[in-house]
């Protein structure tokens, strides 16, 4: 019988773009990064080990992803990565098979709800994690492996979790230079954790609108590393967010301030945006509905604090809200984009085992 894993998606408010440059291997980011855990948009992986060679059969959605396929690319650098530090992974065949209620990669995170079901299940499904892997801390560092954004959907508690950077990019040893041991210590102390649970914060609303769910020209892979090599202010950004956001963020959320956990939220968003549109050639993720939305957003606030938008890396925006305002909200959103999917989520709790397996 296979091992099965639900995890949520999450969405960042403090956003996370890009990696140490020498630990990028290891997906170590600039920054530390902010998200909400979405109850409703998650990945469901079952993953059977057996002993073997490290053959992989992957099927995403039911379709049977090829070798040659991007999506498996990813899954086997994933296991070749994790076999680095774990060798008994290298000695099973896994039979792997997931799927996703949400669209791929239309920004919408889903290698971070992917990957982090995908880590969960071989963790459950293999014995040899059981003295390893105790708490979510060590799963959450393997996951990020996979995909950065993988580790916010971990911690079991969900809720509003931060992911550290761990260390600091602009003053680091190289991993080529060290011993295992230290090598372990560092690759392992980025990792995610919830901050406050779901209960936390009861009335937040979040409002998620497909304006486009076809596949994004530029992965978020490759935008953030375009960024951090050509944009000349990316470093000072980075700080910046680490230094001058973070803990502002921390506190309007432990303090329930939602008039300043939106005004830092969508600045955090448009300066990623603004990071993108300052790499060369320009990375534009958003599209003229966005900016629509964005327009909206600001006239509803003129008169008082009702949402908050984030987009990643793509035109479909994500808002926040308290359920009170949700009515008004959606109307204004419905006026500005007509016709467009509409879905309303609560914060949520994160990855956990399930008991009905896909196979
Ligand atoms: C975030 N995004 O914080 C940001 C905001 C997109 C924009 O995390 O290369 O798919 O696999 O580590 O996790 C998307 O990046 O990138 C992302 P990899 P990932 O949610």
């Amino acid at each position: 019988m296979p091992t099965t894993v639900i995890a949520p998606t999450n969405i960042a408010v403090l956003k996370y773009w890009g990696k140490n440059p020498l630990w990028e291997d290891y997906n170590i980011p600039t920054k530390s990064s902010l998200s909400f855990t979405i109850e409703s948009l998650y990945t469901i992986t079952s993953v059977e080990a057996k002993r073997g060679s490290g053959q992989i059969s992957f099927k995403l959605n039911g379709k049977i992803k090829e070798k040659s396929s991007k999506e498996s690319a990813y899954v086997i650098e994933f296991f070749e990565k994790v076999g680095r530090f774990f060798s008994f992974v290298n000695f099973h065949d896994y039979k792997i098979e997931s799927i996703n209620n949400f669209p791929i990669a239309a920004g919408f995170a889903s290698s971070a709800s992917g990957f982090a079901a995908l880590t969960k299940a071989i963790v459950g499904e293999l014995v040899e994690f059981e003295p390893i892997c105790g708490s979510d801390v060590r799963v959450s560092a393997i996951a990020r492996l996979g995909s950065g954004s993988a580790a916010r959907s971990i911690p079991s508690n969900g809720g509003f979790v931060i992911w550290g950077r761990g260390i600091d990019f602009r003053n680091c040893p190289n991993p080529a230079d060290l011993p295992k041991n230290e090598l372990e210590r560092i690759a392992f102390s980025s990792y995610a954790e919830t901050l406050f649970g779901p209960d936390h914060w009861p009335e937040l609303s979040i409002i998620y609108i497909e304006i486009e769910p076809k596949e994004k020209k530029i992965s978020s892979r490759v935008g953030m590393k375009a960024t951090a090599e050509t944009n000349p202010l990316y470093a000072t950004w980075a700080e910046y967010e680490e230094n001058e956001v973070k803990e502002s963020m921390i506190s309007s959320v432990k303090k329930r301030r939602f008039s300043v956990l939106a005004r830092l939220m969508m600045r955090s968003s448009n300066s990623l945006h603004a990071m993108c549109f300052g790499a060369y050639p320009p990375l534009m993720y958003l599209n003229d509905k966005s900016i629509n939305i964005i327009n909206a957003i600001h006239e509803l606030n003129a008169k008082k604090t009702q949402a908050a938008y984030t987009f990643d890396a793509g035109p479909n925006p994500v808002i926040i809200t308290l359920r009170r305002y949700q009515k008004e909200v959606l109307s204004i959103l419905q006026e500005t984009i007509k016709n467009q999917k509409v879905h309303i989520s609560e914060v949520g709790k994160g990855a956990y085992f399930c008991d009905e397996h896909l196979f």
